[in-house]
């Protein structure tokens, strides 16, 4: 054990004393202590966010001796520790799921109930911390949860952003965006670590100069020095005493700064270099799958890689470790190119701060760092404006053309004469405006590489990253993603998660291959009908929550019909309303029809700089207006733009889902880790080829899974021998189209989509036409299969009991015994403060 310099300390911190224990009057007594000394609020005069606070903070106190043995237990032990890189973590709400891991919800539910208060509506108050747009940031959320839980040593990074992702509104059918201030009631699950801050340089200048002993040397001259604040967050595991950190940097001001100027009486001056260094951990960006190549973003890239590898290196040196060794303590997961500034990062670090050789130094690199690509798209590929770079970074950009030019000479060494490969590979884009691509920067400087699904990273070896799969096959391989129980079922779908482990046991939860053994009972009629019961209440309550917040009444017994995601052209939200404007039609042309009965429920961000994918959103939101409203339909279609999608509202729709739309152009969605969510919690998917759908229909059988569309291959063929939306636009789609483009959903005004419609008819380039007819052929086998109840529960227990595969712990799994080679250090709890020490 250690004991820092601490005083003697006779009050022992203990796992449960009369302070932390679990008993129900302890519980009600901590509470009600945080509540006044935490607060400074008693009974009459506290607001429902004073309860939630002060329950937050003795639910804080129970993690606090798993947090403390952990970090301390790392700092001892010599064991490699997985440092995860991210510029985005999109955790959700803490409360509930610390309660989860902690296995004493009930017991909180009822001390809270015994002080008149109900613990949902507490858990409620917590405004989720959304560091995150979307997938990517999701998916660094559930690995730091199965990281502990399967109790790896790991440390996330990231930014502390003071505004995240913006909420959404919908007024009058378009996308406002409001500013999110999640931090405006405190936020009590970090805490501030004013003794941990680095400080980074920017701007400026480099000046060379030989030493005494004839040592060549860079000295970065900076314009400005930020200094970055540590913000930790316990990461509770599952039922295990692992509590790993999440430590993400806030940016300030050093304090020596404002005196500089001040003193020479420039106060505005002074003033405005701090807002400048506040600014750099200010708003995440809003855009996902785009890049924007604005400073501030290289700023923020670069000020949270540099502070968490001089982390590293400090911790690495506390543990008593040589710098020529830091990759013996840690491995470093890049999550996407984001973080890859840290190669060049690195490497200056080890040049001219610890004054290794340039071999040594790249050698230790190389063994540090592995990448993961999460896109295809080339747009979406980063790259920074040379100029702007070298304005920022210029030591890095030095460094990088070192780099690059042993790189390409050894290139040419394997690659004789060969030009192209010259120009292919190399980390800077030639050209009218030149560049530095990221993604080769994180090739050349990781030992291993990989994609989230294996079609994408099939497709990675034969597409953007070709020729580097050819100069390094080895470092190539595939980790499909997955995601983590405990937050996607078990906390947000009790009444399933108590039925399945009825028949089961719960060891599915931390094992979740184990759910095989639902499907002995998935032809047993009882256990379908409880099955049918379950979705039923809970499609039950979310028609509740929609008719409250929207007053939009939904049939609970209609098929919930499911596509929450970011809008984008490539997941193909539009084809989804293509499908119901048919439907409508079908209605309208026969008022009779016997129709299953639908509830199209929709929700999503677009980028606010996105223009054609707002216009998708009022699209949605104005086929809702017109279907819903017309007596003709007679309820049988609806229509639900959920506004604001986010982590806490998706606990809430994914198991209320029958059908589950994975509909992006084959080749396009990476991955997809929505789709493991519905298919967990017993939805359907209807879906193309693309991402880990393929191997979501894989392993629930293919006659459980409606499959429709062009595969990657059949898209490439089609482009390449010249694709015309023209073939296709005949029948029901171009009634559909001509309805959009002539007004009819938007009160005659022809012009509003026309953008949209143009793209599709002139261009079209996720082939939604093509994909159409395939789509509604499709559709229409769901809603026959959805008329025979009995089958589609089977198909839906089948569903469930076959995505073993898709838990984060078996992907985290993969990663530590194929890229990171660390195994699991189970924490022990022991006195951190022992007597008379
Ligand atoms: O990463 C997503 C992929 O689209 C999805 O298929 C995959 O399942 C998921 C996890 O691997 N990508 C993103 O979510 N990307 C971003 O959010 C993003 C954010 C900022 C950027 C670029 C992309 O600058």
């Amino acid at each position: 054990t250690s004991n820092n310099s601490l005083p003697p300390n006779n009050n022992n911190v203990t796992v449960e004393d009369d302070r932390t224990g679990l008993s129900i009057p302890t519980l009600k007594r901590a509470i009600a202590d945080n509540l006044f000394y935490i607060q400074g609020k008693f009974p009459t005069i506290a607001t429902e966010n004073d309860y939630y606070m002060a329950l937050a903070y003795t639910i804080r106190d129970r993690m606090l001796q798993r947090w403390a043995v952990t970090v301390d237990s790392y700092l001892q032990s010599k064991t490699r520790v997985v440092s995860y890189l991210s510029a985005e973590y999109l955790l959700g709400p803490h409360l509930g799921n610390n309660l989860i891991n902690l296995g004493i919800y009930d017991r909180v539910k009822q001390a809270v109930e015994e002080l008149g208060l109900d613990l949902e509506h507490l858990i409620a108050q917590e405004e989720e911390p959304g560091l995150g747009n979307g997938g990517l940031g999701r998916l660094a959320a559930c690995y730091m949860d199965s990281l502990a839980t399967l109790e790896i040593p790991a440390i996330g990074y990231g930014i502390r952003y003071e505004f995240g992702i913006f909420d959404q509104e919908i007024r009058d059918g378009w996308q406002v965006e409001i500013t999110d201030q999640w931090l405006r009631y405190g936020n009590p699950w970090e805490i501030r670590r004013p003794e941990v801050t680095y400080e980074v340089k920017l701007g400026g200048h480099v000046e060379h100069y030989t030493d005494s002993h004839g040592h060549y040397g860079s000295n970065w001259v900076p314009d400005l020095v930020v200094k970055g604040v540590a913000y930790d967050t316990p990461i509770l595991g599952y039922q295990v005493n692992t509590a790993n950190t999440l430590r993400l940097w806030k940016s300030e001001a050093p304090e020596s700064f404002d005196f500089q100027a001040f003193n020479v009486g420039d106060y505005y001056g002074a003033v405005n270099e701090k807002v400048i260094c506040e600014n750099i951990s200010k708003i995440l960006y809003p855009n996902d799958e785009q890049i924007q190549g604005k400073e501030l973003r290289l700023r923020q890239q670069y000020f949270f890689v540099s502070c968490s590898l001089q982390d590293m290196i400090a911790l690495h040196l506390r543990r008593g470790g040589k710098v020529e060794n830091f990759y013996e303590t840690f491995v470093v997961q890049l999550n996407d190119t984001h973080p890859a500034i840290s190669v060049a990062e690195l490497m200056r670090l080890l040049l001219d701060e610890h004054e290794l050789d340039w071999e040594t130094a790249w050698d230790v690199t190389t063994r540090t760092f592995a990448y993961t690509n999460h896109t295809l798209l080339p747009e979406a590929l980063e790259k920074w404006n040379l100029d702007l770079f070298a304005s920022i970074l210029p030591r890095h950009l030095e460094i990088i053309y070192e780099i690059n030019r042993r790189f390409l000479d050894e290139v040419a060494i394997r690659f004789p004469g060969d030009e192209g490969k010259l120009w292919s590979l190399s980390l800077i884009e030639e050209g009218e405006e030149k560049s530095i691509r990221m993604a080769h920067l994180a090739c050349v400087g990781s030992f291993a590489i990989n994609g989230v699904a294996q079609l994408h990273s099939e497709l990675l070896k034969e597409t953007v990253l070709k020729d580097w799969y050819e100069l390094y096959p080895e470092k190539f391989s595939n980790k499909t993603n997955g995601v983590t129980p405990r937050r996607w079922m078990v906390l947000s779908n009790p009444r399933l998660t108590e039925l399945i482990t009825s028949k089961i046991g719960d060891g599915w939860i931390k094992n979740l291959e184990e759910l095989k053994g639902l499907e002995k009972f998935a032809d047993d009629g009882a256990f379908r009908k409880q099955w049918m019961d379950v979705k039923l209440a809970v499609k039950k309550d979310l028609a509740s929550q929609v008719e409250q917040q929207q007053g939009i009444k939904i049939n609970p017994e209609s098929l919930f019909d499911v596509q929450v995601k970011r809008i984008h052209e490539y997941k193909r939200q539009h084809l989804n309303v293509l499908h119901i404007i048919t439907l409508y039609n079908r209605l309208k042309q026969h008022p009779d029809l016997d129709i299953v009965p639908r509830t199209f429920i929709f929700g999503g961000k677009a980028a606010p700089s996105y223009h054609v994918a707002k216009l998708m959103i009022k699209l949605i939101t104005s086929v809702a207006e017109v279907v819903n409203h017309d007596p003709d339909v007679r309820d049988r279609i609806k229509v639900v733009f959920m506004p604001d999608y986010n982590v806490t509202n998706s606990q809430k729709i994914y198991p209320a889902a029958d059908l589950s739309e994975q509909i992006s152009l084959a080749g396009k969605e990476a991955s997809g880790t929505g789709n493991m969510k519905f298919s967990l919690n017993g939805a359907l998917t209807i879906g193309t080829l693309d991402g880990a759908n393929v191997e979501i229909r894989e392993c629930v059988g293919e006659e459980n899974f409606f499959l429709f569309g062009l595969t990657a291959q059949e898209v490439e063929q089609l482009k390449s021998s010249g694709y015309n939306p023209w073939d296709y636009y005949h029948d029901s789609l171009k009634q559909a189209i001509d309805q959009i483009s002539s007004g009819f959903f938007s009160h005659r005004d022809g012009s509003l989509f026309q953008r949209l419609v143009n793209s599709l008819l002139y261009d079209d380039r996720y082939l939604l036409f093509a994909d159409y007819h395939s789509y509604i052929e499709c559709q229409d086998r769901v809603a026959e299969a959805y008329r025979d109840k009995d089958k589609w529960a089977k198909m839906s227990i089948l569903n469930v009991a076959r995505m073993g595969k898709f838990s984060s712990d078996r992907s985290i799994k993969e990663y530590c015994e194929d890229i990171w080679k660390v195994k699991p250090v189970p924490v022990e709890l022991y006195d951190l403060c022992p007597d008379g020490e």
